[in-house]
């Protein structure tokens, strides 16, 4: 969601509620930012009385409303810092065809537990898996694991990404093959429509190398199992709980 859907900003007198220029009297003026749907005033930054700098400001947080999605805006000004998203279960799927493929998805499941606000709660049966897409490459190792956790879909997407770096994943082939492959697949109810991040995740339900193993931990989440389950194989391998976290 673009930040300039989300939030309006104007120029405002302290208990005068909106107006388009103030101060003209000489009267303090306020920069306001608001939760376009509920009109609370989410950042509020006093600038005296000088409608030049108050209108400056405005028309800077203007651009940034058009340039930023709604997550980076928040950030950037940090909107409910110090308040999180209540804690809920997400999910994340691994994937790996390179390397030591099940070292991998288990240092990604220690990954996950050793970053912040993220528990590990439960994590699948590892499945051997045909490729589906890209190049000609090997077969997959994948799992899912379900954490707690009261991070952003977009703060998961982060670890997630440090996660893959760490593997040794060079960023190549859309499809190709990768020593570690981390997606965010549910968060909660939460849902996310950005370039870069959309949760649910969008193929979720087509692949049964995600399904079957998701059906594992919530069979709720997965009540059907789409074509392809015949390239899903049980493996023997087996992805340990992190004893700390
Ligand atoms: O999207 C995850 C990477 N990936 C996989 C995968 O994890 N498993 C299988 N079986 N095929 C895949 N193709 C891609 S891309």
């Amino acid at each position: 969601m673009r930040a300039a859907d989300r939030f309006v900003v104007g120029i405002e007198q302290p208990d005068e509620g909106h107006r388009d220029a103030a101060g003209a009297d000489g009267r303090p003026v306020v920069v306001r930012v608001r939760d376009r749907s509920q009109g609370t005033v989410v950042r509020a930054i006093s600038v005296g009385t000088d409608v030049a700098a108050a209108e400056d400001l405005r028309t800077r947080i203007h651009d940034d409303l058009t340039r930023f999605d709604a997550d980076t805006f928040i950030r950037r000004y940090a909107i409910g810092a110090g308040a999180r998203p209540p804690v809920r279960r997400a999910y994340l799927g691994l994937g790996s065809n390179l390397g030591d493929r099940a070292r991998e998805l288990q240092a990604a499941v220690d990954g996950l537990a050793a970053a912040d606000g993220v528990t590990v709660v439960t994590v699948s049966p590892v499945y051997e898996t045909d490729p589906v897409g890209g190049p000609e490459q090997p077969d997959y190792l994948n799992a899912v694991v379900a954490v707690d956790t009261d991070r952003t879909a977009r703060e998961l997407l982060e670890v997630a990404k440090r996660l893959e770096h760490e593997a040794g994943r060079a960023p190549g082939e859309r499809w190709g093959p990768r020593q570690l492959d981390v997606d965010v697949l549910l968060v909660g109810d939460d849902e996310v429509d950005e370039p870069d991040l959309v949760v649910p995740h969008p193929r979720l339900y087509e692949r049964a190398f995600v399904m079957v193993p998701l059906a594992d931990l919530d069979p709720m989440l997965a009540p059907w199992v789409p074509p392809g389950a015949a390239g899903v194989r049980r493996s023997e391998v087996e992805l340990a709980l992190p004893q700390t976290q």
